[in-house]
């Protein structure tokens, strides 16, 4: 075998395909904005970072462009990541690499949770690379051709490499992530983060972000960065340090940039903070409510949700120029039939447009799988996707016997579901957001990104604004936020353009979920739980 630790050993680097039909992959908003995927791969980019930089890299995206034998035969060595919806994509890949004679290094998320389904990768690095990807580069040197790499340590994150952004075309994609902490301080029962990175969150530092910025600033991307930490908010003061300085660099760069990240909703309790978010031109913010029944915030232990009425927390951040996206599960245990109801009111009375609504998912290793498994519930010990279309948290889920009828949640999930994405509810979201929403607006898109926008939005209007089901609540809404609060607009007209990946993607859940209860009802319930626990 070829010494890989040579210089030139030409290293290709693989993200595998995601699903069309999954939640996150808003394909119509992409081709409407001239992209092709809406998030960078920063994993495999700080990979790439990590790894000897006497190598030379190429990085293909199959959700940007085809995976091709010519890629396998230029190659010397193949490493790829990924979560559990890419599972199938990437045990596929490694057969095909080993087809071309390329040894095959697998890490990321998925691998790190779930090691036995990749056993045919040669190298298995897992958890954070930074602290395994050299041991695995030692090994390589001492000339191992296999091997699993693990460790308890936590990555130093005031020693993080910046990512090699310059292996993407930015245009491929609506955004590019950059991040900034990992863990998050809270202790949420179903929640893998705490699990794989901690509870006190480790930031880089200030100087860390500015130099990815400026990177990113002199490679030439403009417009949309994602801080893509588990909790932007985790560790307060540091990111209290990190933002003045965010604010400083874009006065002088004349803010090439807005934002976007995901935040616990205790946001809402500091004002200063919220202020420092709009200063910097922050976005949209992700932010798990999950549900809005406070007994089971208290039984799962998010206890920074516990009364906090959500309508008044979301038009604080409305008021400080952020969206706000939510995440909300389906599925906990002692819910009850009054629970679809609550959750489809406070989606609505909160204007949140992006409304994840997923079915609980017990995650490998989590406090709540190792719950479920002590009281025998469990069904699966690992999650394989094999043949399945289980895509994300809408397709997949209750991988557990649940405490009410299990047909009971999900005719409750179809029913949430169906009412948040009818046309005429989701208008309503665009119109309550659009006119909330006091949007800082400090971004300069320059003259090429101020066609391209016009250009997206006369697109939207062709699809939205002539569609039969959209085409009166589009131009409606539009006139009434521009007429009463202008600024919204651009934010309503963004929402619409989601509204058509919804609105197919609400569909397709309802189908495949109406298939499961066809499937349920025809073994009976008892007979599905049972054949649930022989196939684990
Ligand atoms: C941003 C993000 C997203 C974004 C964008 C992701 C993208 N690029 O496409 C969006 C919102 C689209 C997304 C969606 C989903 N996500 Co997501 N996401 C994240 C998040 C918050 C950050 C990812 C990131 O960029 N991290 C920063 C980089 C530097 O870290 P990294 O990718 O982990 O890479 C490091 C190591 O893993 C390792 N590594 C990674 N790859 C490789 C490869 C090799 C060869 C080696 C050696 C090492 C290595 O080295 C890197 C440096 O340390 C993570 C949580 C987290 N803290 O990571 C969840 C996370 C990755 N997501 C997760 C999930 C489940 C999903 C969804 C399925 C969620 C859902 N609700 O349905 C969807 C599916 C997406 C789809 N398109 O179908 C899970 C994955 C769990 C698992 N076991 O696979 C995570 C861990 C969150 C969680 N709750 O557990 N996600
Ligand atoms: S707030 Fe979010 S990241 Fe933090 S523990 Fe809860 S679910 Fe996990």
């Amino acid at each position: 075998m070829k010494n890989l630790l040579e210089k030139g050993t030409k290293c290709l680097i693989v993200q595998s395909k995601f699903s069309a039909f999954s939640f996150w992959n808003y394909i119509d908003v992409c081709e409407i904005t001239g992209a092709k995927y809406p998030a960078a791969p920063l994993g495999l980019l700080t990979v790439a970072a990590l790894l000897p930089q006497q190598w030379e890299f190429k990085l293909i995206d199959e959700n940007v462009e085809s995976l091709l034998p010519e890629h396998f035969e230029w190659a010397d060595i193949v490493c790829l990541g990924g979560m559990l919806p890419q599972q199938p994509s990437m045990i596929t890949i490694i057969d095909k690499a080993h087809k071309y004679g390329c040894p095959v290094v697998v890490g990321g998320p998925d691998p790190t949770s779930q090691p036995e389904l990749y056993h045919s990768a040669d190298y298995l690095v897992l958890g954070e690379g930074e602290v395994t990807i050299p041991m695995f580069l030692e090994d390589l040197e001492k000339g191992v051709t296999s091997g699993r790499y693990k460790s308890d340590d936590r990555a130093d994150m005031t020693i993080a490499v910046v990512p090699r952004f310059d292996l993407i075309r930015f245009q491929d994609y609506i955004m590019v992530g950059v991040q900034y902490s990992r863990g998050c301080p809270f202790n949420c029962e179903f929640c893998d983060i705490i699990e794989l990175y901690g509870r006190k969150p480790r930031t880089k530092t200030s100087n860390q972000i500015i130099k990815e910025l400026q990177y990113l600033y002199e490679l030439g991307h403009r417009g949309h960065i994602d801080f893509v930490d588990d909790n932007f908010i985790g560790n307060k003061k540091n990111v209290k340090q990190v933002l003045p300085l965010i604010k400083e660099w874009s006065e002088e760069h004349k803010y090439p940039y807005y934002f976007s990240t995901e935040s616990s909703i205790n946001m809402t309790d500091d004002e200063d903070l919220l202020q420092m978010m709009k200063d910097v031109d922050f976005r949209y913010v992700f932010v798990g409510i999950e549900t809005p029944d406070d007994e089971i915030l208290k039984q799962t232990n998010k206890r920074q949700n516990i009364n906090k009425p959500i309508t008044e927390a979301v038009d604080k951040i409305y008021s400080y120029g952020m969206i706000v996206n939510g995440g909300f599960i389906l599925g906990f245990d002692n819910e009850t039939d009054q629970t679809a109801g609550k959750m489809i009111d406070c989606i609505q009375d909160s204007g949140i447009c992006v409304a994840m609504v997923g079915k609980m998912y017990a995650l490998p290793n989590t406090q709540l799988t190792r719950r479920l498994q002590r009281e025998g519930r469990l069904f699966e010990s690992s999650s394989t996707l094999e043949g399945n279309v289980h895509l994300d948290q809408m397709t997949s889920g209750l991988n557990f016997i649940t405490t009410r009828p299990r047909l009971e949640v999900l005719k409750d999930y179809i029913t949430i579901i169906k009412n948040i994405y009818d046309p005429k509810s989701f208008y309503d979201r665009i119109k309550y957001t659009g006119l909330h929403l006091k949007p800082a607006n400090k971004y300069r898109p320059s003259f090429s990104k101020i066609l391209m926008s016009l250009n997206a939005f006369s697109k939207v209007s062709m699809k939205a604004g002539f569609s039969k089901t959209t085409g009166g609540l589009y131009w409606k809404t539009l006139v009434n936020v521009l007429l009463k609060n202008p600024k919204g607009l651009e934010a309503a007209v963004n929402m619409a353009a989601m509204f058509i990946h919804f609105q197919k993607q609400s569909e397709f859940i309802i189908d495949l979920t109406n298939k499961e209860i066809e499937s349920i009802m025809s073994y009976g319930e008892d007979e599905f739980n049972h054949a649930m626990f022989a196939e684990a």
